[in-house]
């Protein structure tokens, strides 16, 4: 069964819960363009996050997800709040979400965890998860290390859920590529950066749309929370200290607040600007609807060809 199918929505594309850029408006267009919208938690506080499920609803009467960044220093509160405000779909990121999911689970939440490994697949699977989104570390932001090739044809012989691939897929070609590996749908994330309703500066859309193959990098590698950023002054700066042995604390000045100033302010010098290794492929703003129509007619195509 596809993920459209098990969803009830139109298309099998689910859209990455990027933190400070996946506001309830933008989750309300995704949703109202036929994928699963979701509003990334990461970066607002628990205030902001009921205000955006509350905006979300007004907006669209589709479903919704909310992706909780579970390395937010509010985790646990907006895990409850989810719990309490009617959400019916939740994903999650950057941790382990199993102390949650009983709780989620007794309000008939549906639980998409993002994994990065089959261990964490099998444990959330246990828990009762609905479905793994198996994220490969070609991803923006917070990554793992398996590659998406090598990650999704592994969940899906560990677990007997739905599992749906991200990381590097951008067309209809990764979709079809998604479903030779056994996905269900796709999640997607960078390519939506560059489209007319994502929230972000036109300096980071602009950004993503000029990068190239090799334009990405990792950044802190080695203090253990890998994230992949687009290459620029600060985040070249940032992995040579790191490679410097430079310390925490050092470090913290080219993060803190990095990302909301490349998503608001658009400083494309300073600003933490996370995209995947798929922003190559993306070469130009189109409208989310545009997006998800080629994306879904494209996949067929192939899948014909082939
Ligand atoms: O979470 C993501 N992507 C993200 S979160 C984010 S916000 C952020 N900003 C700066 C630093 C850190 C986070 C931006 N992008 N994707 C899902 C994902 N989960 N990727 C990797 C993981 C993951 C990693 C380790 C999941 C579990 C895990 O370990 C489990 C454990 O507790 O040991």
């Amino acid at each position: 069964m596809k993920l459209n199918e098990i969803l009830g929505i139109k298309y099998p594309f689910i859209q990455g819960g990027m933190a400070n850029i996946a506001t309830g408006e933008f989750a309300a267009a995704v949703s109202n363009a036929g994928a699963l919208g979701t509003i990334g938690a990461g970066g607002m506080s628990v205030e902001t996050l009921e205000e955006n499920i509350a905006v979300c609803k007004k907006l669209t009467d589709k479903p919704f997800a909310v992706n909780i960044m579970l390395m937010h220093p509010q985790a646990d509160e907006m895990a409850h709040l989810v719990a309490e405000c009617g959400v019916k779909i939740v994903a999650t990121g950057a941790g382990t979400p199993t102390k949650y999911m009983d709780m989620w689970k007794e309000k008939g939440i549906k639980i998409f965890p993002v994994v990065a490994n089959v261990a964490l697949a099998k444990k959330v699977e246990k828990c009762g998860a609905d479905g793994v989104i198996a994220e490969g570390t070609e991803s923006g932001g917070h990554v793992g290390e398996a590659t998406t090739m090598a990650l999704v044809p592994q969940v899906v012989d560990a677990v007997n859920i739905p599992v749906i691939a991200a990381g590097g897929i951008a067309d209809g070609r990764g979709v079809a590529a998604a479903y030779a590996l056994g996905a269900c749908g796709v999640q997607v994330g960078t390519v939506l950066l560059a489209s007319d309703e994502c929230p972000i500066h036109e300096n980071y859309k602009e950004a993503v749309v000029k990068a190239k193959d090799s334009s990405t990098i990792v950044t802190g590698r080695i203090g253990g929370t890998p994230v992949r950023v687009l290459k620029n002054p600060m985040s070249r700066e940032y992995v040579k200290k790191e490679k410097e042995g430079a310390g925490k604390m050092e470090l913290e000045k080219y993060t803190l607040g990095s990302l909301r100033k490349a998503v608001f302010d658009g400083n494309t010098k300073e600003g933490s600007l996370m995209a995947g290794q798929i922003s190559g492929l993306v070469n130009e703003i189109r409208p989310l609807g545009e997006i998800f129509e080629k994306m879904q007619k494209e996949a067929a195509q192939v899948i014909a060809a082939l």
